[in-house]
């Protein structure tokens, strides 16, 4: 199946076949594809021709950027399903959850055609007779872009679109475990450049395959203004810094240890399905995914029950056949899992599910029936985020101390609140309430839409992706003040003669 997929994303042989670096599908262990990884001379060639890239594409007016973004939008139209089936033999998550993912791509670029004509800056009063005052918005350079492997082509493209919209040319490093979705994303642009036309040049986007060090060339360089990392907060705690030392700018897109507080007024049948998306749901690894049950005392047994229930009922198996969950990523993952799972029970945790599935049929798959774990507080191992499918169950008494337990983790990404009492409901999404970049009412923390900007607090990095402004980091802000007047008068009433 995997060479009728990239046949038809347009990805050549050469490209995935014959590499020395061997990528393996997370459902067998079997070899999907051969890559060759790239050094760091390699990534300095590229960020020379991405300056260049840079140079022409930022002359083209930002309506016309649309309109590529506009014309890969149509491509991924059209091999939506060709590029949902390849995320899923590459990352494992379910065929749904692929094409959800094409999906936020198509909507992005939808966005980022319109945003084309809308980077607008702002008239400001000036204090002086004469003197216009504005802001301008500018292109910025080329931009580097790393992602990961749980979402390999999404992330990708809520920073691609606006990026190129804005006028800049792109550089993406995506994860080792997921190159095969990079390099069809990137052939899928291609297309569009070739169908676009001369002004959009040839090197406006590359993709870098590669390990640590050619991330690190990527990071180091003066010639990327602006990087966009999504990872753990161990990678945005190494990135963030070394961007620094040299005054780039990054969008940090780190770790979440989301959780949803439930209210004894809350529709529990509601709860009950969004719990089982958002903590089952893409195993467990979405950096949206619901890790922390906080469920008042009053209803704790009911919703235990209700959910070690429907948690039974959970199809585990081949992402491609309709089951609700596919596998892990790979064996460190499931170890890490069981590593958590294994801390719990010592401190006398009651752990729900957690086991290895499918092993005879999958001997190098590591599927898992998600983990229900019941814990008296809120400790180290709770505070933790372990990306596997693990909800920690934690009940509370009032509403003061179920927020003050929401925010009491160190990632601040997202956040829901379960419940029909409007007080609770306002008081969760207001300047008191949950300190996460994402908070909720009467809906998962996962699973959102483009429109609004994406991501989070504290260890989550302060990055913010997507919709809303977000375009405005993909720029660099201009101050301009005009004077058409005839005399020159100076700011702050200063006579300097
Ligand atoms: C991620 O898990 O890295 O909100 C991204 C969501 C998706 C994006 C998740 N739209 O779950």
């Amino acid at each position: 199946m995997i060479d009728t997929v990239m046949q038809r994303l347009g990805v050549t042989e050469a490209q995935y076949r014959q590499g020395d670096y061997v990528v393996t599908s997370p459902t067998d262990g079997g070899e999907i594809g051969r890559v060759t990884l790239e050094g760091v001379e390699a990534v300095a060639a590229r960020i020379d021709r991405a300056e260049k890239a840079f140079k022409q594409w930022s002359r083209v007016p930002a309506p016309r950027r649309g309109e590529l973004v506009r014309l890969f939008g149509e491509q991924l139209r059209r091999h939506k399903q060709d590029l949902g089936t390849l995320v899923t033999l590459e990352c494992g998550k379910i065929l749904q959850e692929g094409l959800g993912e094409v999906q936020e791509m198509i909507d992005i670029c939808d966005l980022a055609v319109g945003q084309s004509r809308q980077l607008y800056g702002l008239t400001i009063a000036s204090e002086r007779p004469g003197h216009h005052m504005r802001e301008s918005w500018h292109p910025l350079g080329p931009v580097g872009l790393i992602t990961a492997f749980n979402f390999p082509v999404a992330p990708w493209a809520w920073n691609a679109a606006l990026a190129l919209v804005c006028g800049n040319s792109l550089l993406w490093k995506p994860s080792e475990k997921t190159p095969l979705s990079a390099l069809a994303c990137q052939a899928l642009l291609e297309r569009a450049i070739e169908a676009f036309g001369d002004d959009a040049p040839r090197d406006l986007s590359q993709v870098i395959i590669g390990v640590r060090d050619a991330g690190e060339r990527l990071v180091d360089d003066p010639r990327v203004p602006l990087i966009s990392a999504t990872g753990s907060t161990r990678m945005g705690r190494e990135v963030a810094p070394r961007v620094a030392a040299r005054f780039g700018r990054s969008i940090l897109e780190l770790g979440g240890n989301n959780a949803m507080i439930l209210a004894p007024s809350a529709d529990l049948d509601m709860a009950v399905r969004a719990i089982l998306f958002s903590a089952a749901g893409t195993a467990g690894q979405r950096c949206t995914t619901l890790r922390r049950l906080i469920v008042h005392e009053s209803i704790r047994e009911e919703v235990l029950e209700r959910l070690k229930k429907a948690y039974a009922g959970i199809r585990i198996g081949d992402p491609m056949e309709g089951h609700l969950v596919g596998p892990l990523i790979d064996a460190q993952a499931f170890e890490q899992m069981q590593s958590a799972l294994e801390r719990a029970r010592q401190q006398g945790a009651k752990v729900f599910g957690g086991e290895r599935q499918l092993a005879d049929i999958y001997p190098n798959g590591y599927f898992v029936s998600p983990a229900i774990v019941e814990v008296e507080r809120q400790d180290d191992l709770v505070r933790h985020e372990t990306f596997a499918p693990i909800l920690y169950v934690m009940s509370y008494r009032d509403f003061d101390e179920a927020l003050a337990m929401n925010n009491d983790v160190p990632q601040g990404l997202s956040s829901c609140v379960f419940t029909t009492d409007v007080r609770e409901a306002e008081a969760f999404v207001s300047d008191q309430g949950s300190d996460c970049g994402i908070a909720n009412v009467n809906i998962g923390p996962s699973g959102a839409e483009i429109g609004g900007a994406f991501g989070g607090e504290k260890d989550t990095g302060g990055g913010r992706e997507s919709g809303s402004d977000v375009w405005k980091s993909y720029m660099r802000r201009q101050t301009n003040t005009v004077n058409y007047s005839r005399e020159l008068p100076l700011a702050q009433g200063i006579q300097f003669d």
